[in-house]
């Protein structure tokens, strides 16, 4: 119809639906991946990662031998370069592990987890980095007394620098511990949780802490009841004091294993974890208002049985998205999970679509670590996977986030045979480029490598300009930016606006349109332009006027504003 390689083009009106070209997705392929090896301990590799306003990445995690584990924290440049690294050793020259990471103000990273402290017994640390150049500013070791093992699991820090630790200590078992320091790293305040289960059941423990803008703690317990089996347990706390403003405890009769909290804008929290209220091992998924803890909604999804809850996401659009494995047989021996995601609705907790993957054979073992959601309606899921014909990769999905659909899949193999990758965690930086933990590890050395692989921002907005010259036909500009480079983009034309989704067998097949199936076709298709963004002068035919355009990135399957000849 047209030529691609015309610089003037004329816009047919023939009514011819897109044309079948191959039917294969393209890649995504990361932008860079990082590798930083952290030895042979079993307990070696990644914990958590975060990213600042100016893109700077902040891992930390556990490296060394065996009988000797530090904890490692590195930043790299927004390009994948190394910042610095750091390592950490421990007076008692024995196991220091990191868990948790967060940035505060004036540009102090935070560093959690554990240290020996006397007779071996763990105690709680807290490491301040300068996070421009990693130089250590203060390091802050605490224990309630001797012979408690204690750790920090997750740290949050306020607008005014003040620190929160939540993990756990000793007391009929293991309690909840959230400790307070203030910004020069005076301790504060020890708050204590402990469930009514008696020893030897009572194995209470603090999961995640965040704070809310406003500075009130926020803190998720793994919290064992009566029935001495766990509940979702949220505390509400009052910074000056560390006691409740409110307490939330949720679940039924039967294990339920809370897993991770997320604090919407609305000032609301969801979590979602492991839940069996049902009678079969579900996602248990809440909404849990900020103002006083009660419960808005609750969801139990799942298939078959035993479905494990590893990821949570919001969109800020109303969409609320949960990943996690699944059984697809109820031998928990033979090694054959595969991932099993959902979106809810944000208002209702009502199933909106559901994305399986992952084959069943024994010893096919597929499981997602996280999901994410950018604000241009993707959604994106990582995790492990052995299924055919992958052997021990990542795998990324894109999914559009109005139907589930599978838009595109990355997979990063090791570079060697005997390697292979585990996806840990999912970051986004300000432009919403993906960014993903992940340890390599080589089954012939036994070393693992800290790892972060990026991928380009899919949110980035696809802008369409058309100028026309209607009625009457004549020339056209046609002007775009934001799509990707080099890639190759189609420029779709129909009569109508609507939602047409593009027929399997094509390119991007399944994605949405802004237009309408009124003589739909494809007008042009070829270079995105070397910057995503190119010219494009055309003549358009008698009937183009008042007719509709819309530019499709076929590299990243993103659509642009819809445009009108006119
Ligand atoms: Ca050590
Ligand atoms: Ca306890
Ligand atoms: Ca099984
Ligand atoms: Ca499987």
């Amino acid at each position: 119809m047209l030529s691609p390689s015309a610089r003037r083009f004329t816009l047919a009106c023939a009514t011819v639906l897109l044309a079948a070209g191959s039917a294969a997705h393209a890649q995504l392929t990361p932008e860079w991946i990082s590798r930083l090896p952290v030895g042979t301990a079993l307990t070696a590799g990644l914990q958590q990662m975060v990213i600042d306003d100016a893109g700077v990445i902040y891992i930390t995690g556990i490296h060394g031998s065996s009988s000797n584990t530090d904890i490692i924290t590195a930043a790299y440049r927004p390009d994948g370069t190394p910042l610095w690294q750091r390592s950490w050793n421990g007076p008692g020259n024995w196991h220091d592990q990191a868990r948790g990471l967060a940035l505060g103000p004036g540009g102090v990273l935070y560093v959690c987890g554990n240290t020996p402290g006397p007779g071996s017994y763990a105690n709680v640390l807290l490491l301040k980095y300068d996070a421009a150049t990693g130089n250590l500013l203060n390091t802050i070791q605490y224990s309630s007394g001797p012979g408690l093992s204690e750790h920090a699991g997750s740290v949050a820090v306020d607008a005014a620098g003040n620190v929160y630790l939540a993990g756990g200590t000793v007391g009929d078992g293991p309690d909840a511990m959230i400790l307070k320091f203030n910004a020069a790293g005076t301790f504060q305040w020890k708050r204590v949780w402990d469930g009514p289960a008696q020893a030897p059941y009572s194995l209470d423990n603090a999961l995640q802490i965040l704070v809310e803008p406003s500075g009130n703690p926020v803190v998720l317990i793994h919290g064992v009841m009566g029935s001495n089996q766990p509940d979702y347990v949220l505390l509400k706390l009052n910074p000056a004091s560390g006691q409740n403003l409110w307490e939330m405890r949720w679940g039924g009769n039967g294990g339920d294993y809370p897993l991770e909290m997320l604090l919407d804008p609305s000032g609301d929290l969801f979590v979602t974890g492991s839940s069996i209220i049902t009678g079969f091992n579900r996602y248990g998924t809440i909404r849990v208002r900020g103002s006083d803890g009660f419960v808005l909604w609750q969801s139990s999804e799942g298939i078959l049985n035993h479905n494990s809850a590893r990821g949570l996401a919001i969109d800020g659009a109303g969409g609320v998205y949960v990943t996690g494995s699944v059984d697809p047989d109820t031998d928990r021996s033979n090694s054959n999970d595969n991932f099993y995601s959902v979106k809810l609705d944000a208002a209702t907790g009502a199933l909106r679509w559901s994305h399986s993957y992952g084959a069943n054979c024994v010893y096919c073992l597929d499981f997602p670590t996280s999901v994410m959601a950018d604000s241009a309606g993707h959604v994106f899921i990582a995790g492990y996977t052995v299924s055919s014909p992958y052997s021990g990769d990542m795998i990324l999905f894109q999914l559009d986030a109005a139907n589930g659909q599978e838009q595109n899949r990355g997979i990063v193999a090791g570079n060697l045979q005997e390697e292979v990758v585990y996806s840990r965690l999912m970051r986004c930086d300000r432009a919403e480029s993906l960014h993903i933990g992940a340890d390599f590890y080589n089954a012939n050395t036994g070393v693992y490598d800290m790892s972060i692989i990026k991928y380009a921002s899919l949110a980035a907005r696809l802008a369409l300009a058309v100028d026309a010259t209607c009625p009457g036909g004549g020339p056209i500009r046609i002007e775009w930016s934001g799509a990707t480079p080099d890639g190759q983009a189609a420029l779709i034309f129909a009569r109508n606006t609507g939602s047409f989704r593009i027929p399997d067998g094509n390119p991007c097949a399944g994605t949405a349109l802004g237009l309408g199936s009124n003589q739909i076709q494809l007008a042009w298709q070829g270079g995105a332009g070397a910057n995503g963004s190119r010219v494009l002068n055309a003549t358009a035919g008698p009937g183009a006027c008042g007719g509709y355009l819309q530019l499709l990135d076929l590299a990243m399957c993103r659509v642009s504003n819809v445009a009108r000849l006119e």
